[in-house]
């Protein structure tokens, strides 16, 4: 058993320390992995700057660079059944949900391998005969990326591909509850030719290991995906040494429906904007704003199809939603919802867990809606990050408006309406990163993922996904230099 991949080499942790990873469907034992401890990941860090400072993957040719990320995809490819089998072990996501990620992922390593080489820089005209002027891309350095555990290597390869793209070396951080396919990546881009030190992989608790990865003089950049708590912390363990910092913390996404959406697919995506793997999407659609005229018919029905809705085990080829990842995450849920009734929500389906035997082992949770719900309660403004939904309703347009921005969250939303002017109305009046008409949750690697207010900054995917694994430099070159004698050096008189 070793897990913890530094300096090229597999290591156990220095301390001898394990974690036991276990399957939130049944409880069942996965994999034992090493636990590292912070000097762990403080040798991790040294190997990640030895291999920037000296080695050869800083000046390899974008082109090499992007042939490597093909590889890997390749290997995605080849190796898809198999990385999708330990994503659903690990998470315990349907394993149709993984085998679909895993496509995802191919598409991210191919977009950065494209991106690699496609812009190197630009020359600058000063209009002076005597001076050469560029400006060229670099980059950063010595990047910790830290992931959650809801699409363990989706995320991963959102940072990966685009740091390894533009020549970083880095250390990768993945949730403690979520560690196979980070191993597998590490394999497969060893398999790939990367040089030894640049992809490192420190396993382990964020409490123990985050402090080195995140303050440590040695680290350039943290990319951070997670819940908006921790973001805080690190954003304050990184400033004293003025790290770039990219961060993605979640949110709590309004879904807007207007009495002339086409009901029948906006009730349909209503449920899969929330319930699909659980609610553990950062971009779930777990906020649900109905017009006044509709409320009452639509969340009738959408009672009756949430409960039809089948839960089960990642090999349960009837399952349409799984487990919550732990039984301290699904215990949060709980104390989510009971806070929102005593708030005065009213619970219309859910609100417990599953009574099937066959469930018992596992953290499920039933898709559960509150209704009577209003911005000024706490379970509409916080994150359960579970299958939960609040039910708020609007009277027009600007109402709504009013009623979504008010959240200090901006990560994603949805707007549903059969009028083509109300439609970009109110997604140009939505403060969010990303803001669907008439659909929810897709996203392309070609466009930027991000968000405003306290969701995060710095972007993920697009142009800009590689702009912030970059720096960039200007470069004045005087290729005739001569004394200007602005000042004669005459003694003063
Ligand atoms: O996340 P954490 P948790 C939200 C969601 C959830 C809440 C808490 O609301 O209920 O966050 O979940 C590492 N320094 N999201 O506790 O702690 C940790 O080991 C450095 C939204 O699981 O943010 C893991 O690798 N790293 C989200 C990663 O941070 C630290 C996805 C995420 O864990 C650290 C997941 C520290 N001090 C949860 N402490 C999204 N945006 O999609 C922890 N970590």
């Amino acid at each position: 058993m070793s897990g913890l991949f530094i300096d090229g080499d597999w290591q156990d942790a220095a301390a001898g320390e394990i974690r036991e990873i276990r399957c939130p469907s049944d409880g069942s034992l996965v994999a034992t992995v090493p636990e590292a401890g912070p000097e762990d990941a403080e040798r991790a860090v040294a190997a990640a700057r030895r291999a920037f400072d000296s080695g050869p993957w800083r000046t390899t040719s974008s082109l090499e660079r992007g042939a490597l990320l093909h590889r890997v995809a390749d290997l995605l490819e080849r190796d898809k059944n198999e990385v999708a089998r330990l994503e659903s072990l690990d998470t315990g996501k349907r394993l149709v949900e993984s085998l679909y990620d895993v496509d995802d992922i191919v598409g991210v390593f191919r977009y950065f391998a494209g991106l690699a080489g496609a812009e190197s820089g630009r020359v600058v005209d000063t209009g002076r005969p005597n001076v050469v002027s560029r400006v060229v891309h670099e980059p950063v350095g010595v990047c910790s990326l830290i992931t959650p555990w809801n699409y363990p290597l989706l995320q991963t390869s959102w940072k990966v591909a685009p740091a390894l793209a533009a020549g970083n070396t880095f250390i990768l951080k993945p949730s403690e509850l979520t560690p196979s396919t980070a191993i597998w990546l590490m394999r497969a881009l060893a398999e790939a030719g990367l040089p030894a030190g640049v992809a490192n992989l420190i396993l382990g608790a964020g409490a123990k290991v985050g402090p080195p990865l995140t303050a440590h003089p040695f680290v350039d950049l943290v990319s951070f995906t997670g819940g908006l708590i921790t973001g805080r912390s690190i954003m304050a363990s990184a400033a004293p040494t003025v790290k770039k910092i990219a961060l993605e913390l979640g949110g709590k996404n309004p879904n807007i429906v207007f009495a002339d959406a086409d009901r029948e697919t906006a009730l349909d995506f209503a449920l899969t904007a929330v319930f699909l793997h659980s609610g553990q999407v950062c971009s779930a659609g777990a906020r649900l704003l109905v017009e006044e005229s509709i409320h009452d018919e639509f969340v009738d029905e959408l009672v009756r199809r949430a409960e039809l809705i089948r839960i089960g085990g990642p090999f349960d080829d009837l399952a349409e939603t799984g487990p919550l990842i732990s039984a301290a995450h699904r215990e949060k849920v709980e104390a989510y919802v009971a806070a929102g009734l005593a708030e005065g929500a009213q619970l219309r389906t859910g609100g417990a867990r599953p009574d099937d035997p066959a469930l018992a082992g596992g953290y499920y949770y039933l898709p559960t809606i509150l209704t009577g719900c209003t911005s000024a309660m706490n379970v509409v403004q916080d994150e359960s990050f579970g299958p939960v939904l609040t039910v708020e309703s609007f009277v027009d347009e600007e109402a709504a408006i009013a009623i979504a921005n008010d959240s200090i969250y901006g990560l994603a939303g949805a707007v549903w309406t059969s009028q083509a002017g109300r439609a970009e109305r109110v997604a140009g009046r939505l403060r969010m990163g990303t803001v669907w008409i008439n659909d929810y949750h897709p996203y392309v690697p070609q466009a930027e993922w991000g968000g405003y207010k306290q969701s995060g900054f710095g972007r993920e995917l697009g142009l800009a996904g590689l702009e912030e694994y970059r720096e960039t430099k200007h470069i004045w070159h005087n290729i005739d230099p001569a004394p200007q004698r602005w000042f004669d050096g005459a003694e003063g008189s």
